[in-house]
């Protein structure tokens, strides 16, 4: 070999070395998200060439939708647009009313169309030339213009003559953190809270910017940063300026900072001899400290409360109703124009009645008695994000008081990190309801709305699954719940297939078929979870406090209904919880058809049996099986769906990098193991209960029940206090 192949060698196999270094460096760790910007195989025709802002004045909020789109045609187009200050053919002309824009009359949407924070994406002519047109009355319209264009960029869809209005139908769309001030995160499953309370604000950790730019490309416009179980030291000066300095970095992204407020704060912080909301001293506390919030944010959003709720102070303690407690609140909020989200998350610690039925019966008497800006905030069933419920009994049941809904990201009871479970589905099957409280259509969509009773505010609220592991939300497709939830805020009535795929094109692959595949895992993984933890309408069958694996047998804790024996009343007899007239009546709080298709056996969906029902073991099932029967069979047919998932997942070996690959391989492995745990747990339980033999043909548990029972979890994680 001369010397100079010699030199050619070594150099190429340096530029090997180099490149293999190099994909190890940029290895997918899914930090990026569903922003991923990846290279399209072609550009296409209608590729942009340039970007411009027709605007006479550049707000942060503008530059920032540059700077997107400058960080994503670099990596979708492979350049980044030219950025020019005239608008050229082929350009993308970015403007709004807000920004001055610089455009001839008429081009503009009307603020009719777009709202406050909706956009047009339009192809047309200015000044002759074809350009794309992403304008909006306000700044944040224009953003979120821009990432909707992006996000067909980068699902590889048609960005040629774009004629697309788009605006939010709920008004508040918030993530709600369960993050404790040392960074414990109630219910996390990734890691530590990402809220580094300890070194803001001299430290403001750039991962922020990362959060505001994800939350915004999925119009999320809200975040309450504090745990509802909440710690009145947010309240204090030496915290409000790390509050500050949060609220600083989401601002251009359009994002508000709430924070939870202890109702006993005033006792806690100044000494004040109570909280009572009528006494006048407390208000004037409360009055002083917003005003002292604003101060320190004067874009605040306003309060979250859990109030009188598993322990937490309330007007309760002093014989106030939750109204009086969330209208001093409202008051003191009202003048900066901020609002009171008051949760109905409420269940007395006497049990005096059925506890799916309390949270109606405290409420409902009080509409009306609402001040304007206090919002009820609703979860989307009765009892506690399971798996399945009915939607929440309240919806539809306070015309007079605006309702927002609460779902839970964070999968507390799906599994945690590692079970693969598309909540989309489960949010699309509550919001589509159809609560008929005013006639046929009144689904829990159009409550939450305001279609329906025209509430002065709208909005939705979901508890974040952020942390700090690399890939934000424990698991890739973890990210899909929060992508889910931003997307059905802004749009309620939209499809959870839909949205499966946008961001399965965002985060794996563009390739038809390796969409559809993923898609088809995500869209039947909740019904799995449901199968094999909870079916046929069984609920809160989980292991004590930390909620990790199956507990039915526990039924001796402090109180009755934090048992799971309390839920499914299994007896030699039968199973399931008496909800209709002869039990606790709990489905009397539905409008009548839904309550007489609930009550009766005839028209109760197998789904919901066993939550509105006791019946025998041998009860006939709509196929003709008995319960019992049928209760196996949808454990097998659990495990059965995440074996196919498994299956599916290996199918697409090559078609998604290693680390994202091997982990979710790993996870769902996890699932399969832990599937199996729950079906041969509740098997041995129901078995030493009904003393009946296992169907023909099915396994019987390796174990005996004592051994499951012996099971423990001691440092399971996300646990609450
Ligand atoms: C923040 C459930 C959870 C608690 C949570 C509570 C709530 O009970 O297990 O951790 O507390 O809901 O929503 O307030």
């Amino acid at each position: 070999m001369g010397l100079k192949n010699f030199i050619t060698h070594i150099a190429a196999a340096f530029c090997l070395l180099a490149s293999s270094l190099f994909q190890q460096a940029v290895a997918e760790d899914g930090y990026e998200l569903w922003l991923r910007y990846e290279k399209l195989e072609q550009v296409p025709k209608s590729a942009p060439r340039s970007v411009v802002a027709a605007c006479s004045d550049l707000s942060p909020t503008l530059d920032a939708a540059l700077s997107e789109i400058l960080r994503a045609s670099a990596s979708i187009l492979g350049t980044p647009l030219k950025q020019g200050d005239r608008i050229s053919r082929h350009a993308l002309v970015l403007t709004s009313e807000a920004c001055g824009a610089t455009l001839p009359n008429g081009t503009l949407p009307n603020a009719d169309e777009v709202g406050t924070e909706g956009y047009v994406l339009q192809s047309t002519l200015i000044n002759g030339k074809p350009v794309t047109l992403i304008a909006a009355q306000s700044d944040i319209g224009v953003l979120y213009g821009v990432f909707d264009y992006l996000r067909r960029m980068s699902s590889g869809e048609a960005i040629a003559d774009l004629d697309v209005i788009s605006r939010p139908k709920t008004q508040l769309r918030l993530l709600n953190h369960w993050d404790n001030l040392d960074r414990h995160v109630e219910r996390g499953y990734s890691g530590q809270s990402i809220w580094d309370w300890h070194r803001l604000p001299g430290y403001v950790d750039p991962r922020y910017t990362d959060y505001a730019r994800a939350n915004a490309s999925i119009g999320i416009n809200g975040t309450s940063l504090t745990n509802v179980n909440s710690d009145a030291t947010v309240l204090t000066p030496h915290y409000l300026e790390k509050v500050a300095a949060i609220a600083d970095v989401l601002r251009p992204y359009g994002i508000k900072v709430y924070l939870t407020a202890r109702f006993s704060a005033p006792i806690e912080l100044d000494g004040l001899a109570t909280a009572d909301p009528l006494d006048p001293a407390v208000q004037t506390w409360w009055q002083a400290k917003t005003d002292e919030i604003y101060d320190y944010v004067p874009d605040f959003g306003g309060f979250l409360v859990k109030a009188n709720s598993e322990g937490q102070p309330g007007p309760q303690d002093y014989g106030r109703s939750h109204a009086e407690g969330a209208n001093m609140l409202a008051k003191a909020v009202a003048p900066h124009g901020g609002v009171v989200m008051w949760r109905a998350f409420v269940y007395s610690a006497e049990e005096p009645e059925d506890r799916v039925r309390q949270a109606y019966t405290e409420f409902v008497p009080l509409d009306g008695q609402f001040a304007e800006n206090v919002l009820v905030q609703v979860k989307n069933g009765p009892l506690d994000f399971q798996p399945r419920e009915p939607f929440h009994p309240l919806f539809g049941a306070m015309p007079e008081t605006p309702l927002m809904i609460e779902l839970q990201i964070t999968k507390e009871y799906l599994g945690f990190s590692t079970h693969l479970a598309y909540l989309g589905t489960l949010w699309e099957e509550v919001l589509a309801a159809d609560t008929k409280t005013k006639g046929d259509g009144t689904t829990v969509a159009s409550v939450v709305d305001g279609e329906t009773y025209d509430y002065a505010y709208t909005g939705m609220a979901g508890v974040s699954n952020i942390g700090t592991d690399r890939n934000w939300a424990g698991s890739i497709f973890d990210q899909a719940n929060w992508y889910a939830f931003g997307r059905l805020a802004w749009n309620p009535d939209a499809s959870a297939e839909d949205i499966a795929r946008e961001w399965v094109k965002q985060t794996f692959s563009r390739k038809p078929e390796v969409v559809d595949e993923i898609t088809d895992m995500m869209m039947k993984s909740r019904e799995a979870v449901v199968d094999y933890m909870t079916p046929l309408g069984l609920t809160h069958l989980m292991g004590t406090g930390h909620h990790y694996g199956p507990a039915p047998w526990v039924d001796d804790l402090g109180r009755a209904d934090w048992t799971p024996y309390y839920y499914h009343k299994a007896t030699r007899g039968g199973i399931g919880f008496d909800r209709t007239e002869t039990g606790s009546d709990a489905v009397d709080q539905y409008a009548g058809p839904v309550a007489q298709e609930w009550a009766s056996l005839e028209t109760v969906p197998d789904s919901l049996l066993l939550w509105f029902h006791h019946v025998p073991w041998d009860y006939e099932m709509q196929d003709g099986s008995t319960l019992w029967q049928s209760l196996v069979a949808h454990y097998a047919r659990g495990i059965t769906t995440v074996a196919e998932m498994q299956s599916e997942w290996a199918s697409l070996k090559g078609e998604i990098d290693s680390e994202r690959f091997n982990q979710v391989t790993d996870y769902l492995n996890i699932q399969h193991e832990e599937a199996q745990w729950w079906r041969d747990a509740s098997i041995a339980y129901w078995q030493s209960i009904n003393q009946l033999p296992l169907p023909a043909g099915e396994a019987p548990p390796p174990h005996d029940l004592d051994y499951y029972k012996s099971l423990s979890f001691p440092n399971a994680p996300g646990q609450g206090e």
